[in-house]
């Protein structure tokens, strides 16, 4: 299950990332609508959703006009084992991935540093993630997997033991939509380093099929999952986001 032959996407593949650049669009304009709308206090909500789908769109929007990728060789003997990589998915993560963090500790009341320990965190995720994705061996791409797997563990065990209390502290409907929202996060997210293995750890699907289902899975972890989060907080709701 090497990687022997040429791999790189094609009209199919293409046509995927334009759509979800226009889900991603839309989901834009909604945010936007929505945030001048909202009370000032949720509003920090929907402006941190505005700005996740936009960062989003333009990154998809560069990988459908054809830049944010390279080719990656994975035997130096072999000139035709090679995969095109869009790490211009990593650069949009590296933003957005925090940022949906911060709407989860905002909602919960996190503390400042703690917050700052998750990011971090996050980060060398992505990073490591994207190292990865770049290293020329087979073998050895695994290890920075692992690196990237360890950091994400440690972002979602602190959601889930950390996060809730803060989130039950302040009010038991926070509590409540807290639990929701993180479980929901937690599954989805686990989704992406399986995709990663199937794609750029063993090359065992398409690079149009990678492009599908990461684009499906940044449509719901992005605008689905900020909606969800924007409805939950109405007007004139019981959820306080800040004091
Ligand atoms: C990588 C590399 C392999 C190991 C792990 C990864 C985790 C990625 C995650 C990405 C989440 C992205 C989101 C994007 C926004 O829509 C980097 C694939 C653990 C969790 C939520």
């Amino acid at each position: 299950h090497e990687i022997q032959h040429p791999e790189a996407i094609t009209q199919i593949g293409q046509t995927y990332l334009w759509i979800v650049f226009a889900v991603m669009a839309v989901g834009a304009a909604i945010f936007a609508v929505t945030g001048l709308r909202a009370s000032y206090r949720y509003r920090p909500i929907h402006i941190l959703n505005f700005v996740i789908v936009s960062i989003a769109a333009a990154s998809y929007y560069a990988m459908a006009t054809g830049i944010g990728k390279t080719i990656v060789h994975s035997d130096p003997h072999n000139r035709s084992a090679w995969r095109e990589v869009f790490y211009a998915r990593y650069i949009d993560w590296a933003f957005t991935t925090p940022l949906l963090l911060l709407d989860l500790t905002l909602l919960a009341g996190i503390p400042i540093g703690e917050t700052i320990a998750l990011i971090i965190a996050d980060l060398f995720m992505i990073g490591t993630g994207l190292v990865g994705a770049l290293h020329p061996s087979l073998k050895y791409r695994w290890g920075f997997f692992g690196f990237s797997c360890a950091a994400f563990v440690v972002v979602v065990f602190n959601l889930i033991s950390s996060g809730r209390h803060y989130a039950f502290v302040r009010h038991p409907k926070v509590g409540s939509l807290y639990n929701q929202v993180a479980l929901a996060l937690a599954v989805v997210w686990t989704a992406y380093p399986i995709v990663w293995g199937f794609a750029e750890g063993s090359g065992r699907i398409s690079a149009d099929n990678e492009v599908l289902a990461f684009g499906i899975l940044d449509i719901i972890a992005k605008p689905v999952w900020g909606l969800w989060i924007v409805l939950a907080t109405p007007p004139e709701g019981h959820v306080v986001l800040a004091e």
